[in-house]
């Protein structure tokens, strides 16, 4: 595993001296507590939903603290860095006063529910001059910094078309229930902000282009679900048989067609109820000399395409990556590398600014302003699906014919 550079001079912090609170302890937060520790950051507490719960889950993950409430953390001097994992209508107004508090922030996808609120958040965010971050993880699986390098320096050509896909099957029952069901605390996209923001930011990332224009079909199939008492975890399957039957009109599945800046097409679908696929991303860029492709069920496995020579597949090795990859890898070439760590290695790379003290020029990972462009995506996605046309993506160059 690559240390976190630590910048020798007067003051200077070091990564052992940095705490970190992390607000929520779901399936997600939970990651975040458990990768925090394995880069060596001091996970000072935990805020849930009530002092019990709290209490429960800092027991039940040996944090020492579980905090009473958002302003306790934010008094707490040993802490410099808070993490984000509640739902997605409180990200907002808790990012707000974490950078107004002086803390720099680690906030979960999507950064808000509207992109008016987005952009305050990033204006915020440059005015503190503190770190900001929003967790699109699935950048940091090794073989995408690999793969970033990789097309930057003409690997694969001028990319031409970017396709793929986002399936799971967690809501494919009628009694699957997930807060993400509800627009009051999810807001007006749900399979389109959750799993689609990853697949959009993640291939703008791979391919340095951005999305400027979709023409996208987002459709509802269960109009109708039982909503259980009590809390229920992503993928959870434990639940209250007390339920009471509510209307969801958020998309199912999504249809999408995609126009880059440079000129580049695509397509994308995506769906919460495709039954079998668990958490199945899959993309493939094809370039003007070759092509690379990529299966999160496989996730140490790179496929490269040729046209005049045997395709190969790259197994995930320090050795045969750019820095990039390598710094991303936490273990030798074989030994598979998942989901919870590209967490930590997300977090190794904002932890090391926040060692510096402030964001880097050109930060690898996911900042503010990246999760307000995802917003202004959706925004252009739900419009296109309500007109039933194109629609350009708010503040970017139209794209070449
Ligand atoms: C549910 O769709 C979920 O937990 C997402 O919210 C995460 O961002 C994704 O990584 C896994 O699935």
């Amino acid at each position: 595993m690559t240390p976190i550079k630590e910048h020798d001079g007067p003051g200077t912090r070091r990564l052992a001296d940095i705490g970190a609170a992390v607000i929520g302890a779901g399936f997600i937060g939970t990651v975040h507590v458990e990768q925090l520790r394995r880069i060596g950051v001091q996970v000072r507490g935990i805020l849930e939903v009530t002092p019990e719960r709290g209490e429960a889950k800092a027991q039940a993950l040996g944090v020492t603290r579980a905090y009473p409430s958002l302003e306790a953390i934010l008094e707490d001097p040993s802490v410099d860095v808070v993490h984000v994992t509640s739902p997605n209508h409180l990200h907002v107004e808790q990012a707000r006063q974490i950078l107004s508090a002086g803390k720099h922030v680690i906030c979960e996808k999507p950064l808000a529910m509207t992109s008016p609120e987005s952009a305050d958040l990033v204006r915020l965010a440059a005015k503190t001059g503190l770190v900001n971050a929003v967790n699109f993880n699935i950048r940091f699986y090794p073989l995408h910094q690999h793969v970033r390098e990789l097309i930057a320096d003409g690997g694969l050509g001028d990319t031409r078309f970017v396709t793929g896909h986002y399936f799971q099957d967690w809501l494919l029952l009628e009694t699957d229930w997930s807060w993400r069901l509800d627009t009051k605390l999810a807001g007006s996209l749900r399979a389109v902000a959750d799993i689609g923001s990853h697949w959009l930011d993640l291939t703008t990332y791979l391919t340095g282009q951005r999305v400027v224009s979709v023409m996208a079909d987002l459709t509802n199939f269960i109009p109708r679900r039982a909503e259980p008492s009590g809390p229920v975890e992503a993928f959870s399957t434990e639940r209250s048989t007390d339920t009471v039957e509510r209307e969801v009109a958020t998309e199912d599945v999504a249809s999408i067609m995609l126009r880059f800046a440079n000129g580049a097409r695509g397509t994308v679908v995506l769906s919460q109820i495709s039954a079998g696929r668990k958490n199945s991303l899959q993309w493939e860029i094809d370039g003007s000399i070759a092509a690379a492709a990529w299966d999160s069920e496989t996730p140490d496995h790179l496929w490269l395409g040729h046209r005049e020579r045997a395709n190969e597949i790259l197994l995930r090795n320090p050795a045969l990556m750019g820095a990039a990859g390598r710094r991303a890898s936490a273990l030798p070439g074989g030994h598979v590398e998942g989901f919870g760590d590209t967490f930590g290695a997300a977090f190794r790379a904002v932890y090391a600014d926040v060692v510096a003290g402030h964001p880097a020029d050109q930060p690898p990972y996911a900042t503010f302003a990246d999760g307000h462009y995802e917003m202004l995506v959706g925004d252009a996605i739900a419009e296109s699906s309500r007109l039933g046309r194109w629609v350009d993506v708010a503040g970017e160059a139209k794209a070449p014919r």
